[in-house]
């Protein structure tokens, strides 16, 4: 029996004497889907440089390739998000579709791209230049048509809107013309097509951003309708914000549209998922897991383009500490929990939670892996690929083709 036999068939009797139902948890976490993201595979870097990796992708197809080999190796990443002008160069989409599909990956999020042209230097909605407006609102319509072609369900918008110095902008003029922009991009939705308005704390605005916090992105929704959701971006907060509160009050409303996962010690780092703060993680997945039914529209994506690690292996890291957190969330003993809380036991209530945190779920997660017929370590399988070698062989390193780099 190997030795990640042995440890599952201990871990699956432990839990199962916690109250755990492992068959349940293992569908749960088998059926889990992450989605990566195009620009993750290609060069990225710093405020200050774009550094090169051998292999970085730069095509659509070299990022679907990139995409795919993450599937083929976690079982968990069948979609990827794109951004529009850096993927899609005109009417390429039904070759890119086609050619995601012969790859056993699909187009995700549809990712327009607002803060790229140089007519966007004083906002995009918020410009107080009507032409502006009108180009960025036709290019989120255009995009809703690839969307469309691709059969994507998301509209995913971050706007770099905001100011750098007190009176640059007029605060409520901009919330308006934000407001009635975003209207008219609603007004085209198809159905089934979910918009998902992104918020940032700062960032190129460091006065104030338009979209700064999740009451504002919620507002916004708001005012357009009920395919209108927010996306929570785990960088995008000030230091210490309750990331987990937030995401049970929008999953409560019925507004929680889905994530952008990452990892940040100061600001909007993109490092990998779980490098700085795995609890916070797990804790976000708890209230994911009570919410049941009220989170099966969540859309679960990463965001990350990391610029020192290899991109591949990053990425993996990244999927493999998101299944982490959740098969760790899944062995909480919630009944015991909600009597704690009931009862006003605050060591025994917190105790449920560390207790599962504590839990080294990976015999479980390997165990999973091997029941959907996978190497039960990703990582080391992405290693033995030689994939990596045959990327650099052929990619070698190239100036990067756009992108957040
Ligand atoms: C940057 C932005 C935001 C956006 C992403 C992809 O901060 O997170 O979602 O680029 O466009 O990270
Ligand atoms: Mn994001
Ligand atoms: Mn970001």
């Amino acid at each position: 029996m190997s030795h990640c036999q042995q440890a599952y068939d201990l871990l699956a009797a432990q839990l199962t004497d916690r109250g755990v139902d492992v068959e349940a948890v293992k569908a749960k976490l088998k059926a889990q889907h992450i989605e990566t993201p195009s620009w993750g595979y290609a060069d990225s870097g710093t405020r200050f440089k774009t550094f090169k990796q051998a292999g970085a992708a730069i095509t659509i197809e070299e990022k679907l390739a990139d995409a795919a080999m993450v599937h083929k190796v976690t079982g968990v990443c069948p979609t990827v998000a794109v951004h529009v002008l850096w993927d899609f160069k005109g009417d390429n989409i039904s070759d890119v579709c086609a050619y995601a599909d012969s790859l056993g990956v699909k187009i995700g999020a549809i990712n327009p791209t607002l803060f790229q042209e140089d007519c966007y230097l004083g906002g995009s909605i918020t410009n107080v230049d009507p032409k502006v407006r009108r180009h960025v609102v036709q290019h989120m319509l255009d995009s809703i048509e690839i969307g469309k072609q691709a059969g994507s369900d998301l509209l995913s918008l971050w706007f770099a809107d905001g100011t750098n110095y007190p009176g640059q902008g007029d605060f409520r003029a901009r919330k308006h013309w934000a407001t009635e922009c975003l209207q008219e991009v609603y007004a085209a939705l198809p159905p089934g097509m979910r918009m998902l308005v992104e918020y940032k704390l700062f960032e190129p605005g460091f006065y104030h951003t338009d979209i700064a916090d999740w009451g504002m992105a919620y507002v916004l929704c708001q005012h357009c309708g009920p395919q209108a959701e927010v996306l929570v971006d785990l960088g995008h907060h000030a230091r210490g914000v309750n990331i987990e509160h937030i995401v049970s009050f929008l999953l409560d409303e019925g507004r929680l549209g889905g994530f952008h996962f990452n990892d940040a010690r100061y600001a909007d780092d993109d490092l990998t998922t779980g490098s700085v703060n795995p609890y916070q993680v797990f804790l976000i997945y708890c209230e994911l897991v009570k919410a049941g039914e009220l989170a099966r529209n969540v859309a679960y994506m990463i965001d990350q383009s990391h610029g020192e690690k290899p991109k591949l292996e990053a990425m993996i890291q990244t999927v493999m500490s998101i299944q982490t957190a959740y098969a760790k969330a899944l062995c909480v003993d919630y009944q015991r929990l909600a009597e704690a809380q009931a009862s006003g036991n605050i060591v025994d209530a917190e105790n449920t939670l560390i207790r599962a945190f504590n839990t080294d779920v990976e015999p479980l997660l390997c165990q999973v892996r091997v029941e959907m017929g996978l190497d039960p370590d990703p990582l080391a399988a992405y290693r033995a690929s030689g994939y990596q070698a045959r990327i650099e062989a052929e990619r070698g390193i190239r100036e990067s083709g756009g992108g957040l780099g």
